[in-house]
């Protein structure tokens, strides 16, 4: 690293932590000497002392995994998994009648029919790439956090108050929902989801291989209430999404206007396209009746062609992938992938289009970056960060200088490169697709670790790597490696995000259980101390307090569809209880006056131990009892 630039950067948690940092550096044998000043004032940064907390919240993505991660950042300390499209073993996310109902209540009607003839209730795989939060007035406002799920077309929401997802839907005449965004303003608002793969429109096999019959579906979500506001119909697929900073538009990448069906095809034009939804047209066309209903949904021709004022078509040089608007909330970025270039849209100039001006008129910048320009991300002082995926670099750019150079003044808008290992798709900045971008940190995504940790097998993981921005040649100071397979990640203040520490007992995520427990009569926090009966049916309600179950035995016959209610009356922070059944595959979480219910067939006589597997206390090993299945009489 430069030795020549040795500028301190003094941020109050360089202050604040240099003392401590300085110590631990001392007690690990290395001399803080040994490094450069800029190197121990990154260092310092981002290593906590023991008890130290974060500045930031990362929300980040886990690909193919299907779970939401959250980091504190910028020590990049993975703090907490939240199950959303996949089945978690501790959690008993997918096994757990609360979760179960949140997996399934979205599912289309042909969906359940579906996974039912494989005796399944909820698909057990997701595709999760992007995690955003939902903002009021062009920030985030720590509410929600909403993701989509490209491999089975749904999109979720996890509540920020207690980071659990509550909501999950499946998106009806699109294929395959990739680019997600939240409105910005004045508030989400919608939630806009990208259908990545063309499909027929109704896809029941009246039509297989006529490719020019398919098409691809924008949909708008109410990130309220989680129903579906309108979608519309588009020409060529549908990549990456984002939105401006008025309320008026939403912007989608194409990388395959041909609608080609194999990679020769899709790549053939030069140029591809962003699409823009004027939001105003699209809701006034809905208002008067300009719509097929299809599955219920309400869609709007917006194919190129129509010549209606729903849709533009800007072409973009070839496919096009990320869409990133900056926090001065008048550029939007589309990066170019194939193309070494990102085009900018100056989002003043987008009315104009509407009233017939030229497509390409609101592009107001086109740099050549690189190659393989993938994301971009803001440092909220006019400099833009793009990652170049086939380059393994990010390149900082000055966004007023490329403006410049496409009007031909001679000026050169790249200011900067940073290697980074290797093949970076997304990139990041602390609070940086917000109006608040607070230019301190960057991380990039970076999809191959090769030689960066020691070997574990032909599968390696990501390496996520974090930039220190504040300075000018922004290093790397970090290897972070993670599983498969983060694509993005939001990267969100700490004052932001104030989730409870104890469950509220009147939370609407038990209120089947509430409803249950009242129609038998029983209090969820004074249970009886045997099972109800109703038929082959029994309810089994426990609380748990450690170190013990109120039940330390219960008895049901083989055959039982047997439902077992756990409410936890520790008002602790972090007493966490669980309800494993031994050789019943049943396993779930009881949180901090939490009330959690699993039900399963007892098809398994025997005598069969329950037990708490969350470690809750001095005589947690003793916090068990049994379930006693009598055999089925001959
Ligand atoms: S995509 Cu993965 S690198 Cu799904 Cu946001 Cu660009
Ligand atoms: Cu309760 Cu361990």
């Amino acid at each position: 690293m430069s030795e020549q630039d040795n500028t301190l950067n003094v941020t109050r948690r360089g202050l604040m932590s240099a003392t401590a940092t300085g110590a631990v550096l001392a007690t690990a044998g290395v001399g803080a000497t040994l490094m450069g000043a800029k190197e121990a004032s990154a260092a310092s940064k981002i290593s906590l002392a023991p008890g130290e907390l974060d500045d930031y919240y990362g929300f980040w993505s886990s690909g193919q995994t299907g779970e939401l991660r959250i980091l504190g950042f910028p020590s990049m300390r993975e703090l907490m998994r939240v199950p959303v499209f996949n089945r978690c073993s501790a959690t008993g996310w997918g096994q757990t009648n609360e979760s179960l109902k949140v997996l399934t209540e979205g599912l289309l009607p042909e969906t359940k029919e579906f996974l039912a003839k494989r005796h399944e209730k909820t698909y057990t795989n997701g595709d999760l790439h992007h995690p955003h939060m939902s903002f009021t007035d062009g920030t985030y406002d720590g509410r929600y956090l909403f993701m989509n799920d490209k491999a089975n077309t749904r999109v979720a929401r996890v509540r920020c108050d207690v980071m659990k997802t509550d909501k999950i839907i499946e998106i009806p005449n699109a294929g395959d929902i990739h680019g997600l965004r939240p409105q910005k303003f004045p508030r989400t608002g919608y939630v806009f989801a990208n259908g990545e793969h063309e499909i027929p429109l109704i896809n029941d096999g009246s039509i297989l291989d006529e490719p020019d019959k398919y098409v691809n579906i924008f949909t708008a979500i109410d990130g309220d209430s989680m129903e579906i506001s309108w979608q519309v119909m588009v020409s060529g697929n549908l990549d990456n999404t984002d939105c401006d900073y008025q309320g008026k538009y939403a912007f989608s990448t194409s990388y395959n206007s041909e609608m080609g069906m194999n990679l020769p095809e899709m790549t053939e034009s030069e140029m591809d396209h962003v699409v823009i939804f004027n939001l105003k047209e699209i809701e006034a066309g809905i208002a008067a009746g300009d719509y097929q209903e299809l599955n219920g949904v309400k869609v709007i021709d917006g194919r190129k062609g129509q010549n209606k004022k729903y849709t533009r078509y800007v072409p973009i040089p070839n496919s096009p992938h990320g869409v990133n608007t900056a926090p001065d909330q008048k550029h939007i970025m589309i990066n170019g992938k194939l193309s070494p270039t990102v085009s900018v849209i100056d989002v003043t100039k987008v009315d104009a289009l509407f009233d017939g001006a030229d497509a390409r008129s609101c592009i107001v910048a086109e740099p050549e970056l690189g190659l393989g320009p993938l994301h971009t991300a803001f440092d909220g002082k006019g400099h833009a960060f793009t990652t170049l995926f086939l380059d393994s670099q990010v390149v900082k750019w000055d966004i007023d200088k490329a403006i410049r150079a496409y009007a031909g003044e001679d000026v050169d808008p790249i200011m900067h490169k940073t290697d980074v290992q290797y093949q970076p798709g997304h990139n990041h900045t602390s609070m940086g697709e917000t109006k608040e971008a607070d230019g301190q940190w960057l991380v990039s995504l970076n999809k191959f670790s090769k030689d960066r940790f020691i070997n574990v097998g032909p599968l390696k993981p990501e390496n996520e790597q974090l930039l220190d921005i504040t300075d000018p040649k922004f290093p790397v100071v970090h290897d972070g490696p993670t599983f498969a397979e983060p694509h993005d990640v939001i990267i969100v203040r700490r004052d932001i995000v104030n989730p409870v520490n104890i469950w509220d007992r009147n939370d609407p995520m038990w209120e089947d259980a509430r409803v249950q427990a009242a129609a038998d009569g029983v209090d969820l926090e004074d249970t009886p101390e045997e099972p109800i009966r109703d038929g082959n049916k029994v309810r089994v309600y426990m609380t748990s307090q450690a170190p013990t179950f109120s039940m330390e035995k219960f008895t049901v016959k083989e055959g039982d569809e047997v439902t077992i209610y756990v409410t936890n009356l520790d008002d602790v922070d972090d007493v966490t209880h669980g309800l494993t059944i031994s050789n019943y595959g049943v396993a779930m979480e009881i949180g901090p006056m939490a009330t959690a219910s699993v039900t399963f067939t007892a098809d398994r006589p025997g005598v069969h131990w329950f037990y708490c597997q969350w470690f809750c206390h001095a005589l947690h090993m003793e916090m068990r009892g049994r379930m006693l299945v009598e055999p089925r009489e001959a």
